[in-house]
């Protein structure tokens, strides 16, 4: 007690927060009147919203300051999460949900006369990632959380997060997603704490008491500042931080320019230092050699390695046992600049010899990769690397010429091989491949699915593989049951719990039991009737946001994710374009058909032109599906813009038909594959990432497979693949291609589509056209499977009970026993 307090409040670690209807009231109320300066009476509903965040915040922020004292005392192991997104969706339910305040809230809210439903809405979230690498980091720092493991996630506070989607004319125009705009109640600021994070200068050596030393000699810093978020475990009382950095300009910078007494040139330095972290890259699985994202990647990477050095440890700390203490898991390659950062401050900062130190980084990092595809490995050039970071790339020199001494030791002087190791490659620019960096760094590497992890040791770095035995791992991934089950689906979760008790949020392997239910037919109609309602719901939401209905007794197939070529959402639409045609030609009566509503979501990269005429396409077919009175009641196809984390919570659990139709060998794991399963959805899919563990789960008779493996795949590369004659010989592709070349879907333009038919015929990266005639065998089966409504209703429950695995708790558990042996901290 070091400020002699005397009062017994002051004396408790922490103030005890509300926990009853009364006590949320009061403090509800005075947050209107304390934060918001209102009353009740004069507030608007963004007050209204911002207070009740207050208020839950200000429960959980007693025990999150409990959780950080006692990791400061105990110095537990923990996990130094590194990643440049967070795709954390909506906090309000999900922070209620782990404090266990949703009733108590709901009740003081009504009792006060507000709708916290009406509230719930008014959230803008934090779309601070793409797609499914950030939506993992969100999941995964929530697992830990619940298992009450040490852990802070480390990123980037981007002003502006993933771009706002909209269509018009069909096609795709980004707007800026200004998600600060109104505040963001769930932040806390710490400008007092910033760091000096430092860019550009040169390189030199100086004498240090006769000991040559080597340093950097920046040319020019920001600050970094710190927000914290509260990460609270599920009902558990444990509290975690995210620390997401926002760069603002240093008073170096503003003096140095009002010295020289030009305004306009300080504005402007402080807008170059600011942009830092002004927006989210909106590209996915392609990397963007874009200075300004170096600048990002080492901006954040610096300041947390700073903070925790600096800020987690206790002041006399012996470096040498950080390994004991600490490990840096590197999502992907976008933090990998860590790597020398480290190196840089262990050796020039604070003086330890290069091998001490090397040893030491071997033992703290460890690296995930998220792709399969060759040009989604990220490099940076040296010119680049070496103006903005110019001892981090001696540091890389360094480390590559030991390793490849090391590599020359163990194979000989295989130049080839050498050449293919390098962590720098030479074509078609001298670059550094941060991927090499990373796994040579790492303790351990993993990929994301059985299948990937595979594939990256055999195909991707099967040297590495060689020459580091036992440091490839798998780590299949996994989502968080309480947002992607419980909070989306709370019907379903209430039916689970009715059948299995509590606890199997977190533990979902229990769910295994419900295998039993599957046979009980007051159980089978009372699951149909939660995905009923969860349609009804969801044609509420979509009616509401985009003025679209839901047919009643359609089937309900859907693909959200990304759009991307690997992920074939032409492939589906080939489908949707043959169903359409063979109605209109009459070759099918319409009254055969299983009526079917596909609903589509995906977002394009803004540079992405072929996936951005790919949307245009999806439109197009869809007006002139849905206008058309001889499918009518049969087809529709719904693209409902900006789907998002807040959407696919409405979306996922109304859905009758996941679509996972990747070629076989390009999605390294897909995680919405997961969530679709465990809200009981059938899948129709190749043998492509997770999707082979979810089919070996459910077993053949609860899945659709179809398509190419990814053996057969290669072996038509090597044989030589043509798509044009698939087209040739299959009757309906050749009538569906015809039909979008005809200009059918673009006002008889037959110039618009073009490039998309011409793409489809004579290069087909990814095989559409190869597995066209798998999947429509495969939707014939769908049909028919649907036709038996109860017989669907039995495989969906298996499904939900098979899939307990993807639960992220069990990848971390995984990532605990084979990566990081960071045991919970209780
Ligand atoms: C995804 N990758 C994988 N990348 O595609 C998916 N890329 O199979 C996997 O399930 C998921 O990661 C989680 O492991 C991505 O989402 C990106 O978003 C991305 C972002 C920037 C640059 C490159």
């Amino acid at each position: 007690n070091s400020t002699g307090a005397t009062h017994p409040l002051a004396l408790a670690p922490v103030i005890a927060p509300p926990s009853t209807v009364d006590g949320f009231v009061r403090e509800f109320l005075q947050n209107l009147n304390l934060e918001r300066g209102v009353t009740l009476s004069a507030s608007n509903p963004n007050d209204r919203y911002i207070a009740l965040a207050y208020t839950v915040r200000d429960y959980l922020v007693a025990r999150w300051l409990e959780d950080q004292r006692r990791q400061r005392e105990t110095q537990a192991k923990g996990v130094c999460y590194l990643s440049a997104e967070y795709l954390l969706g909506r906090q309000l339910d999900n922070n209620l949900l782990a404090s266990g305040l949703t009733d108590i809230a709901t009740d003081a809210l009504a009792a006060c006369g507000i709708d916290i439903g009406e509230l719930r809405e008014l959230e803008v979230e934090p779309g601070l990632g793409n797609g499914g690498l950030g939506r993992l980091a969100a999941c995964f720092i929530d697992s830990l959380a619940t298992m009450s493991v040490p852990n802070v996630g480390y990123g980037i506070r981007y002003e502006y997060g993933i771009f706002r989607q909209t269509f018009v004319g069909g096609q795709q125009v980004e707007q800026p997603d200004a998600w600060l705009s109104l505040g963001s109640p769930w932040e806390f600021p710490h400008p007092e704490a910033a760091q000096t994070i430092s860019f550009g200068g040169h390189t030199e050596t100086y004498d240090d008491g006769g000991v040559t030393r080597n340093r950097w000699v920046p040319g020019w810093d920001v600050e970094a500042v710190p927000y914290n978020y509260m990460v609270p475990g599920y009902q558990n009382g444990r509290v975690n931080t995210l620390r997401l950095w926002s760069a603002k300009a240093t008073n170096s910078f503003d003096l140095r320019v009002f010295n020289s007494g030009d305004y306009e040139e300080a504005v402007r330095a402080q807008t170059f230092a600011e942009n830092i972290s002004k927006v989210l890259y909106p590209e996915d699985s392609t990397p963007q050699g874009k200075e300004l994202r170096l600048q990002q990647q080492y901006f954040f990477v610096a300041a947390s390695i700073r903070d925790f050095l600096d800020h987690q440890l206790l002041p006399d700390f012996d470096l040498t046992k950080l390994p004991e203490r600490v490990i840096f898991q590197l999502n992907d390659t976008h933090p990998v600049i860590a790597v020398p950062e480290f190196m840089r401050v262990l050796t020039d900062e604070k003086g330890m010899d290069w091998d001490a130190a090397w040893a030491i980084t071997q033992q703290c990092f460890a690296y995930t990769c998220h792709t399969l595809l060759p040009e989604a490995l990220e490099v940076w050039s040296v010119d680049l690397l070496g103006r903005l970071l110019p001892r981090h790339l001696e540091i890389i020199y360094r480390i590559n010429e030991e390793f490849l001494v090391a590599v020359r030791e163990r194979f000989g002087d295989d130049e080839m091989r050498i050449r293919n190791m390098s962590i720098i490659s030479e074509f078609p620019e001298r670059s550094v491949r941060m991927a090499y960096l990373a796994t040579v760094a790492g303790a351990k590497v993993n990929g994301v699915a059985e299948l990937h992890s595979q594939l990256l040791r055999d195909k991707v770095l099967p040297d590495f593989d060689e020459f580091y035995p036992g440091k490839f791992t798998n780590v299949t991934n996994g989502i968080t049951p309480r947002r992607f089950v419980r909070l989306a689906n709370p019907q379903l979760s209430g039916l689970i719990t009715e059948a299995l008790g509590g606890g199997w949020l977190t533990d979902m392997e229990r769910l295994r039991e419900l295998e039993a239910y599957a046979e009980d037919p007051d159980f089978r109609a009372a699951f149909a009737e939660v995905k009923a309602a969860n349609k009804r719901r969801l044609n509420d939401v979509l009616l509401a946001r985009d003025g679209f209905e839901v047919s009643d007794g359609h089937m309900l197939d859907v693909m959200v994710k990304r759009l991307h070529e690997y992920k074939r959402q032409m492939l589906k639409l080939l489908h949707i374009v043959t169903a359409y045609e063979g109605i209109v030609s009459g070759a099918v009566a319409a009254s055969d058909v299983q009526p079917r509503t596909f609903i589509f979501g995906a977002k394009a990269a803004p540079g992405y032109a072929m996936a951005k005429r790919i949307i245009h396409l999806i439109n197009a077919v869809g007006s002139v599906v849905n206008d058309d009175p001889r499918v009518e009641g049969r087809l529709k196809v719904l693209f409902p813009p900006n789907y998002n984390v807040t959407l696919a919570e409405r979306l996922i659990p109304a859905a009758d038909l996941s679509e996972q139709i990747s070629l076989a060998g390009k999605e390294a794991s897909g995680t919405g594959n997961m969530k679709f399963a465990l809200n009981g959805a059938l899948t129709i899919g190749t043998d492509d990432g997770a999707n082979v563990e979810i089919r070996q789960l459910v077993g053949d008779d609860n899945f659709f497979l179809f398509g190419m493996s990814e053996p057969e795949v290669e072996g038509l590369w090597a044989r030589g693949y043509k798509p044009s004659e698939f087209y040739q010989a299959d009757d309906h592709l050749r009538r569906a291609i015809d039909l979008i070349a005809s200009g059918a879907f673009s006002d008889g333009d037959k110039s618009v589509f073009e490039p998309i038919v011409s793409n489809l015929l004579y290069d087909d990266r990814f095989m559409v056209l190869a597995d066209y005639s798998a999947y429509i065998d495969a939707q014939a089966k769908v049909d028919a499977a649907y036709a038996d409504q109860d017989a669907w209703t039995r495989s969906a429950i298996l499904n939900v009970a098979r899939c307990g695995f993807f639960s992220s708790d069990r990848s971390m558990r995984d990532y605990i026993e084979r990566i990081w042996h960071t045991p919970p901290s209780l």
